[in-house]
């Protein structure tokens, strides 16, 4: 059984380059939340859900800036001021989502001090990398670097933005500066101001006052459950800069993007795939250019939930996840897509990173030497059986057990979950 959430903040938290499962443990655990809550990002994230239902049939679920936790219909998503909205998109996906027979629309709140992603954000995102060329960073092209510039520079309009007489003026002003740096590009400046306008009519009903609404949640005792977007790695100050999102993507961005103390915080969930993916461009030491890496990407179905990018893929790297665990301080982890090592007869794990021949303690800042870096590694043997049918610790095969603790010790945290199917149900709770 899982165990009961506690009053406060509950955060999960990717550990590595995302996507290592986010959004399904923010679904199990929000059968136990009241509030399900994203706090940096936007949808540049995606998270994908599969439920089994009442007639036996997987259900798949696609989530980018609304939180994974809405499957549970007793939950209420908000949207921090940390995040960065497109509000088409928004709508877009909220109208996905009631199609599909989930009513999102009653129990959606965003927060006022959020940062509107703006239609000029997405081109910029697009002409910068062009401008990039050969070193681009492989953004989403959703226009979150461009949307966080904005907000850096003191020049972004949030969502109380759309309720002043000025929004017009604001926008045009915006929308100039962006034509004096990248030239004139095509865009219908007025027909979008006309568009935000009526979508910030419908968006009215969900906006409250972020702080203040937080703040009720946490001293009436609800239970908050925050989403992580984005992972460690491509955080914008400890990820592997420039090939970072614009976010703060560690527990600090929680606080930051909820607008709550970090002693409200009482667990953060640090998710763990049992290899390493990639997508977008930027170093990656343990990626495998090689039949091991075509076995993950394909067994795994690597593929980019947004963008539909094949994911680089590569062995696990505690070096990573353990500067992720200092930094963001993991109460327990996920271990997921065990699973997609099924059959390997031997894995390795990377363990240090020597430079200039001597083992290096964290993980190098500048790019130049992560590029010299020689990964150490250890090797484990595989098991030949499939796990996905496997639903208690004891029905693991030794040498998976094995690998589970491996990772357990060299990280000091313990693994509570561990994935081994995309499904709600393929999930062993060791505790
Ligand atoms: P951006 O768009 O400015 O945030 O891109 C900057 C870098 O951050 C990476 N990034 C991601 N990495 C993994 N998963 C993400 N979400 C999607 C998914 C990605 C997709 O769930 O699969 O569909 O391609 C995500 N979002 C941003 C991005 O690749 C850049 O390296
Ligand atoms: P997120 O961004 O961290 O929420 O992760 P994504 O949803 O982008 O990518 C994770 C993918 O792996 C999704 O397609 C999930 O359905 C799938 N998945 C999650 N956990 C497991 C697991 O334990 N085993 C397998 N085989 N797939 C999993
Ligand atoms: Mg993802």
């Amino acid at each position: 059984m899982t165990q009961a959430a506690p009053q406060g903040v509950s955060v999960v938290l990717g550990s590595q380059w995302g996507d290592e499962g986010k959004g399904k443990l923010v679904d199990i655990l929000a059968a136990d939340a009241d509030v399900c809550a994203r706090c940096a990002g936007g949808n540049n994230a995606g998270h994908t859900i599969v439920v089994t239902n009442d007639k036996g049939e997987k259900v798949k679920y696609a989530f980018n800036l609304l939180p994974s936790g809405l499957i549970n219909p007793k939950v209420t998503a908000f949207i921090g001021s940390g995040v960065v909205v497109h509000v088409p998109s928004l709508f877009n996906e909220l109208d996905t989502l009631e199609r599909k027979g989930l009513k999102v629309a009653d129990r959606l709140l965003v927060s006022d001090r959020a940062h509107l992603v703006l239609g000029f954000h997405q081109i910029v995102d697009g002409l910068k990398e062009i401008e990039l060329g050969g070193s681009s960073i492989g953004t989403t092209k959703k226009g979150i670097g461009p949307a966080y510039s904005s907000k850096a520079s003191r020049s972004g309009l949030r969502v109380h933005h759309l309720y002043d007489p000025t929004f017009p003026e604001k926008f045009r002003k915006l929308v100039e500066g962006r034509f004096k740096r990248y030239g004139h590009f095509e865009f219908d400046t007025e027909g979008e101001i006309e568009q935000m306008l009526a979508l910030a009519e419908r968006l009215r009903p969900h906006v409250v006052d972020g702080p203040t609404w937080m703040h009720q949640q946490l001293s009436s005792g609800k239970r908050v459950l925050v989403e992580g977007a984005n992972a460690l790695m491509l955080d914008i100050d400890y990820g592997t800069y420039p090939f970072v999102t614009s976010s703060a993507t560690t527990i600090g961005g929680v606080c930051t993007g909820l607008g709550i103390p970090p002693f409200a915080i009482k667990r953060a969930i640090g998710v763990v795939k049992a290899y390493t993916t990639r997508v977008g461009g930027g170093p990656f030491p343990t990626e495998q250019l090689n039949s091991v890496g075509e076995t993950l990407q394909e067994v795994g179905a690597e593929y980019g939930t947004v963008t539909a990018r094949r994911r680089r893929c590569g062995w696990l790297d505690l070096v990573v996840c353990r500067y992720s665990t200092w930094i963001n301080g993991y109460t327990s982890l996920n271990l997921t897509k065990l699973d997609v090592l099924d059959g390997f007869k031997e894995i390795k794990i990377a363990t240090g990173y020597k430079l200039d021949g001597k083992l290096i303690e964290g993980f190098p800042a500048d790019l130049d030497r992560l590029g010299q870096v020689e990964v150490i590694y250890e090797t484990l043997p595989g098991w030949d059986s499939d796990i996905t049918g496997c639903r208690t610790w004891d029905d693991l095969p030794e040498n998976a057990q094995k690998y589970v603790k491996f990772i357990e010790e060299y990280l000091g945290v313990k693994i509570q979950y561990i994935g081994v199917g995309p499904a709600r149900e393929s999930t062993i709770t060791v505790f």
